[in-house]
Parts: structure tokens; C-alpha cells; sequence
């Protein structure tokens, strides 16, 4: 059985806060430099002129361990004088916006105004953070989440998710950009590299299968040599967290475990499965464990776990 330490190739593919919670376990449990994420920016969106990388920000300061510790997104102790500036000026406050995360996000625009890619500049946040582990954007091109709705139409994705708190009907999901978005620098690279790749208990419609629109990520991943596990975002028919098990049976899919073994189908060599779900007939091989992460020793216990697994899948 190969131990943690042996491991110094993971990547993972994740999106907002229930990837990121996977993500702090992993890092924790890795050497330092050995866990290279790939983040979903189909959420991203420009808010007052400003480029806002949500799941990309939600990883970075989960890992540089100043994320608002309810939300999960934003920054812990945050104040919202901005928004409060905002509201007096009549203008919309709907996006959430803290003041210290309003500083990333103008250095971002700023950096992305310089000349820098997405990529380059999620490297350079990262650093300047104190963050061992490689965050990569999928892709350095405009890919955006798009949300077709019966009750508004057409929805971008914070429009959806944030102001009308997901609760508008599902029809349709289009990724606009991705016939077109190439993979960031090294994201190719990570995967070839990779010793597994762990996709995240993130919503397989709205943060996985984003990146998995990068067609040369979802070729990567088909035509890897070493095992790829999912951790289930949903437990005994209901969703960890957020609209996946909503949007799963808004779109007629299955909105359970065996739906996201299906959603995945052989993309992935093993399903990470809760105790709760041991009986559920899935193709793939099920590894059963308790994937709720409450704590934090829940996360580094569960990454302990995947990347024993891992270890003994190479073994
Ligand atoms: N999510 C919310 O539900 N409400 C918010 O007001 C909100 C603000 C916000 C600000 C910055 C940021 O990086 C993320 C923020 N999120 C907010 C989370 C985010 O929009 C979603 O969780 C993701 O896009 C889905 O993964």
C-alpha cells in the first residue's frame, strides 16, 4: 500500500464550497506541493466592472484558511461597508460582496487589465496568500454557466444561483464558450502528470461538468492510465449542499447516488459513497465511508481515506 507521502501527483477537479472542503483535507493530508486543483469558472461573472471568480476564490481562501466559516464563501470577519455604499447609491446588493473580498477582486481586474491570463493571476493570489497547493483555472477563456429558466428565461449563473437563491425551474443548462475554450496553462499538463484525479463532491451539473466542457479536460481524463474517484454530492437522495439534487430532477435525471453514477458513468473508475447509500447498485466500484465533512477532522479524515484508496488502487 503506497502511504501519503508516496503520493505527489493528485489533481482534483472542483467547484465552490463542498469541493473546497475536500480540497482543505487533501492539501492537509499531501505533501506540500503535490495537489494540483483545477477550479470551475463557469460561474465567473463581471459584477460593477469586476472580474469575480467565485469557486476559484472559494477554494483559495478555504486553503489559505480565511474562509467565512458559515457561508464558506467570501472571507471570515468580512464587513460590507461597500455594500452598504452601494445601497445608498440606490444601485443592486443582491451579489454579497464582502470589503476584504472586494480587494481580490479589484486585483484581479486589475492583473486581467495588465494583460495576465486568468491562470497567471490565480497563481499570482495564491502566492501572495501563502498557498502550496496549484489552483487552476479550467480555462483561461470565457466559458459561462447559462441557465434557462421556465419562470425568467434566460439566467447567467449568479443572476440564477445568488438573486433568485436557485429557486427558478431548470430547463436547460449551456456552457457558452466551451466549444471554443481551450484548457489553462498546466491543466493539461497536471492531468498527464497525474497519479489519480478526485473529483470533488461538487454539483456534477453546475461545477464539474464545466470544466468537463473543456473538451481537451474531459479527452485528458478519458484517456487517462490511473484511477479517477468522485465523492458523491448527494446522501440518501438529498444534496450535501445547494440545487443538485433540484436541478438533477428538474432536468428528468435520476437525483440520487445511482443518478451521479450515471451522470459520471466511466469517466470515473470508483464512486465514494456514503454508509447511507452501501446498498445502491452503481456500475462502477464503491468505496462506502461517512463522506459528510461538518469539521475539520471530517475533511482530512475523508481525504486520509480517498487517498488511501488511491494508494491502494496503484498497489
Ligand atoms: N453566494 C450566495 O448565496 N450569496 C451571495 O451573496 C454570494 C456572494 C459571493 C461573493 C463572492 C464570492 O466569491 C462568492 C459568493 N457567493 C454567494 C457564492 C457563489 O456565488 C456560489 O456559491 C457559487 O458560484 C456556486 O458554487
Amino acid at each position: 500500500m503506497a502511504l501519503n507521502g508516496d503520493l505527489k501527483r493528485i489533481v482534483a477537479l472542483a467547484g465552490g464550497v463542498g469541493g473546497a472542503k475536500l480540497i482543505d483535507g487533501l492539501a492537509r493530508c499531501l505533501p506540500a506541493g503535490a495537489l494540483t486543483v483545477i477550479g470551475n469558472t463557469g460561474d465567473d461573472f463581471r459584477h460593477y466592472g469586476l472580474h469575480v471568480s467565485p469557486d476559484l476564490d472559494t477554494v483559495m481562501y478555504t486553503l489559505a484558511g480565511i474562509a467565512h466559516p458559515i457561508n464558506g464563501w467570501g472571507i471570515a470577519e468580512d464587513t460590507r461597508h461597500m455594500l452598504g455604499m452601494l445601497a445608498r447609491y440606490g444601485e443592486e446588493t443582491w451579489f454579497g460582496l464582502g470589503d476584504r473580498d472586494l480587494a481580490t477582486n479589484v486585483l484581479r481586474t486589475h492583473w486581467l487589465a495588465q494583460g495576465l491570463p486568468l491562470s497567471a493571476v490565480t497563481a499570482r493570489l495564491c502566492q501572495r496568500l501563502g498557498i502550496a497547493t496549484r489552483l487552476l483555472p479550467m480555462t483561461d477563456d470565457p466559458l459561462a454557466t447559462v441557465v434557462y429558466t421556465l419562470e425568467h428565461g434566460k439566467l447567467a449563473f449568479q443572476e440564477y444561483f445568488v438573486r433568485h437563491r436557485w429557486q427558478p425551474t431548470v430547463q436547460r443548462l449551456v456552457y457558452e464558450g466551451a466549444e471554443t475554450a481551450q484548457p489553462a496553462a498546466g491543466v493539461l499538463e497536471a492531468l498527464e502528470a497525474a497519479e489519480a484525479i478526485i473529483i470533488c463532491p461538487s454539483n456534477p451539473l453546475l461545477s464539474v461538468e464545466p470544466i468537463l466542457q473543456v473538451r481537451a479536460i474531459r479527452e485528458a481524463i478519458k484517456a487517462r492510465r490511473v484511477p479517477c474517484l468522485a465523492v458523491s454530492p448527494i446522501i440518501e437522495g438529498a444534496a450535501l449542499k445547494g440545487p443538485t439534487v433540484k436541478i438533477m430532477r428538474e432536468l428528468g435525471l435520476r437525483a440520487d447516488v445511482a443518478g451521479v453514477a450515471d451522470y459520471y458513468g466511466d469517466l470515473i473508475d470508483v464512486l465514494v459513497v456514503d454508509e447511507a447509500d452501501r446498498e445502491v447498485d452503481i456500475p462502477q466500484r464503491r468505496f462506502v465511508t461517512n463522506i459528510r465533512m461538518m469539521t475539520s477532522t471530517d475533511r482530512g479524515r475523508l481525504a486520509e481515506q480517498v487517498l488511501r484508496l488511491i494508494g491502494d488502487l496503484h498497489s
